[in-house]
């Protein structure tokens, strides 16, 4: 397939495949209105070209050749540079069926429009200037909001928050940049207005620590956004998959009273005080040597190797045996909660041996069975994932890794700015550096991309957005 050119006129499904009230089909591009000349019929006679500006007309898509009716729609246009992707737009609504959708797209290719590549739309309004790339990586995100907290951030972002941060740190170091600059272009002349060493230097100070600031904010973003990958393991029969539902508050995964009962990995999403917490039920981890059960024991290991963190469930009712501390040898250097489950029946289990190989880690006594210890497991879980609560600055976050990259490599090079003025070196080899901060910056809002990052960013998103 041909790629598709920034001057021709796009077309996609935009709502979800499958039966619906509704779906959408959107065009953008100069052509936009001309195509929906060319397959809407409204009441009037009226033609899209000559509909203004946010207005809304009913009608039918047609093939006007045949005269065979498609659908019956509502027709939106929205005019450049006033829209989504600051170019003329069309959305037209219509049954949300597989034949009525794809029976639009076609007619829509068929009049003139190409079929628009993944996140193309958003692309678009970056490209056109509307929206930066930290951005339009938020619609993503907003798209894929799990939770009210998650969809908050990513607003701020879209919003522009964390552009706005990065521009004020970018500004920064252009201005210690330009000085540094003059200085070595006019070293002769005296009276150019150059910063004092001891002013680049504050300079440079403070756009490290803003952006140390926000580097810290990237594992909050991260937990928004992905939500916190939380395993529950141990050994088998301790009641992990009854745990595993007590937390989803539903019967997701099979429970029995025989050991070995879970075989595969199951995974659900819950919203603990609005962070979205993986949940990952395993198989209890022995030494069985059946094909199926060893091979759902491989997975256990491997998803404690994924975890952010680990439910480390226990039995009340039984002795700690050399297998518990198998995986607590397994598990030790990772972030644990450690679950002692079935705290109904009486006490068997010799909790300070645990300790003594978990020091510091916090334990959580529940009943999986009666629901009593839950809520405090949850609190527990809330403050070992935030340390405490969520703050409004939280809500300004780096979001994902491609940004969080890009921050670490800028603060090394101020870093080395900052030692080179500390070392008196010349003022060249400090540009040099301080010039490589500022352009990793421009990588995060788009200033300064390459093409190739930008078809990374976007082929992440889904044909329509
Ligand atoms: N008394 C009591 N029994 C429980 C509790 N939690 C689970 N059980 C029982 O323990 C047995 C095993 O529970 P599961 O949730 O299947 O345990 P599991 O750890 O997922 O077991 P495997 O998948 O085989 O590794 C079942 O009979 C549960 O009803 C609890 O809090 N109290
Ligand atoms: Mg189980």
């Amino acid at each position: 397939m041909n790629k598709v050119r920034l001057d021709d006129t796009i077309a996609a499904v935009s709502t979800p495949v499958g039966e619906g009230g509704i779906g959408i089909v959107r065009l953008s591009g100069r052509d936009a209105l001309k195509v929906a000349d060319r397959i809407f019929l409204s009441k009037d006679g009226k033609m899209p070209s000559s509909f203004r500006t946010y207005t809304v007309h009913y009608g039918h898509i047609a093939e006007k050749s045949t005269k065979r009716l498609i659908d019956e729609v509502i027709l939106t246009v929205m005019r450049s540079p006033g829209s989504y992707t600051k170019e003329d737009v069309v959305e037209i609504n219509c049954h949300s069926g597989i034949a009525s959708l794809r029976s639009i797209l076609d007619l829509v290719l068929k009049n003139g429009a190409m079929l628009a590549e993944p996140g193309e739309f958003t692309k678009r309004a970056f490209l056109n200037g509307r929206i930066d790339i930290s951005q339009a990586e938020s619609v993503l995100d907003i798209i894929k909001a799990k939770t009210d907290l998650s969809l908050k951030a990513a607003l701020n972002n879209l919003g522009g928050l964390l552009s706005k941060k990065i521009g004020y740190i970018r500004n920064e170091l252009m201005g210690v940049f330009t000085r540094i600059e003059a200085s070595i272009d006019f070293a002769e002349e005296e009276d150019i207005d150059a910063l004092s060493p001891k002013d680049i230097l504050n300079r440079l100070k403070r756009a490290k620590k803003e952006t140390e600031t926000l580097i810290a904010t990237a594992r909050k973003g991260k937990v928004l956004r992905q939500g916190v990958k939380t395993v529950i393991c141990g050994s088998p029969n301790v009641g992990k998959s009854s745990l595993m539902n007590a937390l989803l508050r539903e019967s997701r995964s099979i429970v029995t009273r025989i050991p070995g009962t879970t075989t595969d990995t199951i995974e659900e999403t819950i919203n603990i005080k609005g962070m979205p917490v993986v949940l990952v039920d395993t198989a209890g981890i022995s030494r069985s040597r059946h094909p199926v059960a060893k091979q759902g024991i491989e997975r256990s290991h491997f998803s404690i190797k994924e975890a952010d963190l680990i439910l480390f469930v226990t039995d009340h009712g039984r002795k700690i045996e050399k297998r518990d501390l198998d995986i607590i040898a397994k598990i030790k250097d990772k972030e644990i909660i450690l679950v002692i489950n079935k705290k109904d029946l009486a006490k068997r289990i010799n909790v300070n041996a645990i300790k003594r190989k978990l020091p510091k880690k916090p334990i959580a006594y529940v009943s999986a069975l009666n629901g009593s210890g839950i809520g405090d497991l949850e609190k527990a879980i809330q403050n070992i994932i935030f340390k405490g609560k969520v703050t409004a600055a939280d809500m300004i976050s780096v979001s994902n890794d491609r940004q969080l990259e890009i921050l670490n490599r800028s603060l090394e090079a101020i870093k080395k700015a900052i030692s080179g003025c500390e070392d008196s070196l010349p003022a060249d080899c400090i540009g040099v550096d301080v010039r490589s901060s500022i352009e990793a910056l421009g990588e995060i809002t788009g200033q300064t991309i390459t093409e190739e990052a930008l078809d990374r960013i976007f082929s992440e998103f889904c044909v329509g957005k």
